[in-house]
């Protein structure tokens, strides 16, 4: 068992970002098991949920004649535009029916504001609109964070970027993760992690 200052974070293992989803990753549901092991070595274990309206702005399809994976500038920075994916209530957005979902004390819904997505765990696409996971894990006196789970190049790596930032001690276990890798993204994140100081094992 990890002591009680370690916290695993669990990011969107959903329907949607798993073979056969709207936003499939490649390998997306080979991490499950793994994920399902190490929930068992954590006092505090934290999922999170992409979490979007159907009328969200990253959708390609709420911008008429934009392509899937396109890019568009919003008010808070530059903004891939998806496949509709992850909409509440919706198959899609619900967790893998094998990721246990027992163990997790808490789950941070994100993204559901329609004008701005939110990749992190911790801030929206404006690196400034908190998610409250922060306080939630200083209160409980979680210093030093585990991350696995989808994507490695986007909500996980801005969830490790902003765990960083925020000071706590961040690990990803890229095994435990698999990468959307668009356009050499999951370079550049990797490139990123590691210059703040995010450890990357296996
Ligand atoms: C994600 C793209 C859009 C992710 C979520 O979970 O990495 N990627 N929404
Ligand atoms: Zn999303």
């Amino acid at each position: 068992m990890r002591p009680a200052h370690e916290a695993l974070i669990v990011i969107d293992v959903q329907n949607d970002f798993c073979p056969g989803g709207a936003l499939a990753v490649a390998g997306g549901d080979e991490i499950i098991s793994r994920i399902n092991g190490l929930m068992g070595d954590f006092v505090t274990v934290v999922l999170t949920q992409d979490w979007h309206p159907a009328d969200h702005a990253s959708f390609a399809a709420n911008h008429p004649g934009a392509a899937p994976f396109s890019m568009i500038t919003m008010p808070y920075g530059p903004q891939v535009l998806w496949p509709t994916h992850c909409v509440q209530g919706t198959t899609g957005a619900k967790f893998h029916a094998d990721l246990k979902t027992d163990p997790a004390q808490l789950i941070v819904r994100k993204g559901f504001r329609p004008e701005i997505d939110s990749y992190s765990a911790f801030f929206e696409n404006d690196h400034v609109t908190p998610t409250g996971l922060e306080g939630y894990l200083r209160s409980r006196g979680v210093t030093t964070l585990t991350l696995v789970g989808l994507a490695t190049d986007y909500c996980v790596a801005y969830s490790a970027l902003d765990a960083a930032r925020l000071g706590f001690t961040a690990t990803v276990l890229e095994g435990a993760c698999r990468a959307i890798n668009l356009n050499g993204s999951l370079a550049e994140a990797q490139a990123k992690m590691r210059a703040a100081g995010v450890a990357l094992e296996t």
